[in-house]
């Protein structure tokens, strides 16, 4: 049986991060490809719960205890959901991922790196996606399109411009294995196509060879 394959979405807020997972999950669908959604934080009774809490714009979180219940959230549902299904060869799409909190918890909130980076590995326990696709896109047109689409009003979507620079930038800079920049101002079909061509040349034997 082959290992999976686990492939992260990230990028800032309403950079596609959704509507890409979706196009993805079609495709699979429509090639046989036994593949798995997810979403961070969230993605199991106790995450989502969690997920709740930590975008009520009603709560005084403070930046060490958002650090610690993401990463909480993410211990849930890499042991729950993202190790079973990889080890069954399935491949594993998550909205979301470590990189979401180097840019949101390191960048946006300025603690330390390296506090994050541990908490993240005790969490994990050392899985590291095996593609990363980051959505590029200028954070004012994301929060145009959230606004557009009605949504914009969560606990961190609140935060102030500076705040959503800080983590464009991280995400801008994001490089190392298995990393991708994609250009989030396409169509939503041409950032589907892009990432797929991605995901092949990465990984033929999950997503079938690529034809260029
Ligand atoms: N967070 C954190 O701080 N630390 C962590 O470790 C983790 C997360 C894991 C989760 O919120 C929040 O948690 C997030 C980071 C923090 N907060 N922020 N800000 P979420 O999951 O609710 O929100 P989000 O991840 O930012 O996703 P989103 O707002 O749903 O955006 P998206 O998924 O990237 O975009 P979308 O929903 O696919 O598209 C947004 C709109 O644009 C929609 O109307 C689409 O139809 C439209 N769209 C999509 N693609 C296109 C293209 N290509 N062209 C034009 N229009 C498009």
């Amino acid at each position: 049986m082959s290992s999976g394959c686990f492939v992260v979405l990230e990028g800032p807020e309403g950079a596609g991060k959704t509507t890409l997972l979706r196009g993805l999950a079609d495709r699979c669908r429509a090639l046989g490809i036994g593949a798995v959604m997810v979403r961070e934080p969230g993605g199991t009774p106790v995450a989502e719960a969690l997920r709740g809490e930590l975008l009520n714009a009603d709560r005084p979180w403070t930046p060490a205890m958002e650090l610690l219940y993401m990463t909480t959230a993410r211990a849930d549902l890499v042991t729950r959901v993202i190790r079973p299904a990889l080890a069954e060869g399935r491949a594993v799409f998550s909205d979301r991922f470590d990189l979401s909190t180097m840019a949101y918890q390191g960048a946006g909130r300025g603690l330390p790196m390296e506090h994050v980076r541990w908490v993240n590995d005790a969490a994990t326990g050392g899985l590291t996606p095996d593609v990363t696709l980051v959505l590029d896109l200028d954070p004012a047109v994301g929060r145009e399109r959230q606004h557009a689409a009605g949504k914009g009003a969560d606990r961190m979507e609140r935060e102030d411009a500076t705040f959503h620079e800080r983590v464009a930038q991280a995400y801008l800079a994001a490089s190392g294995p298995g990393v991708h920049h994609l250009q989030a101002d396409a169509s939503p079909e041409d950032v589907l196509n892009a990432a797929w061509r991605v995901l092949q040349r990465e990984r033929p034997e999950t997503f079938g060879p690529t034809s260029e």
